[in-house]
C-alpha cells in the first residue's frame, strides 16, 4: 500500500486544499492530511480546531482512504511514522513553487523524502487561507471558498480574537 502525506497549516482548510487531497488520493492508496505548524505564520485557529474542521471536511466530501492527523514536529519524522512514500503539495503558480522547492529539497536532504507537486484546479487557484481570513475579518463572504462549517469557525475565532 502506498501512502502520501498532504501537509499544511490548514488555517483553515479550503476548497483548494481539498482539491489537492482528492488528487493525491487518486495517486496513492492512502492519504494522511498532516496539520502542521508553519513557524513563519501565526495561526488564527488552534491546532485542535484546524484538525476538527479538516476531519469534518474530509467526511463531508466522502473521501475514503484519507485521514487527518497532527504533525507534532518535523514533517520528515511524521512521514516515517506513517510510512509515507511521498509528500504531496499543491501549486497555484510560480510563487508557490519558489516557496515549496527549498522545503522539498530540505526534506529530501534530511530524510530522503520526495515531494510530488500537483497543479491545483484552475477554478480554485485564487483560494488561499490567508485571503479567507482577511475577507472574513472585514465581514465579507467566505462560505463558498471553504468546506461547510469552516466559515463559522473562522468567524468565531475572529470574534474571540477581537475580545
Ligand atoms: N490550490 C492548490 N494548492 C493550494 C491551494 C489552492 N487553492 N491553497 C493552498 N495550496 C497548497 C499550498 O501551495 C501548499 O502546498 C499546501 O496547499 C498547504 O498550504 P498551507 O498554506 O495550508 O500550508 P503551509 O504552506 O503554511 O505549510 C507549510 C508546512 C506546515 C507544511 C511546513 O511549514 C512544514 O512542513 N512544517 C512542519 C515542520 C517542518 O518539517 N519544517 C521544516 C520544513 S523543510
Amino acid at each position: 500500500m502506498t501512502t502520501a502525506v498532504c501537509p499544511g497549516s490548514f488555517d483553515p482548510i479550503t476548497l483548494g486544499h481539498l482539491d489537492i487531497v482528492r488528487r493525491a488520493r487518486a495517486l496513492f492508496d492512502e492519504v494522511v492530511v498532516g496539520v502542521a505548524r508553519n513557524a513563519s505564520k501565526s495561526a488564527l485557529l488552534s491546532v485542535d480546531e484546524r484538525v476538527a474542521i479538516a476531519r469534518a471536511a474530509v467526511a463531508d466530501a466522502g473521501l475514503d482512504g484519507v485521514r487527518v492527523e497532527v504533525v507534532p514536529g518535523l514533517l520528515v519524522d511524521f512521514c516515517r511514522e506513517v510510512g509515507a512514500a511521498a509528500v504531496v503539495k499543491g501549486l497555484r503558480g510560480g510563487a508557490d513553487f519558489d516557496a515549496e522547492l527549498p522545503m522539498a529539497l530540505m526534506n529530501r536532504h534530511l530524510a530522503g523524502v520526495e515531494t510530488v507537486f500537483v497543479a491545483g484546479d484552475a477554478a480554485l487557484l485564487h483560494v488561499a487561507s490567508s485571503l479567507v481570513k482577511d475577507i472574513a475579518r472585514h465581514g465579507g463572504p467566505v462560505d463558498d471558498l471553504v468546506p461547510p462549517g469552516a466559515g463559522d469557525a473562522v468567524r468565531a475565532a475572529l470574534a474571540r480574537e477581537q475580545g
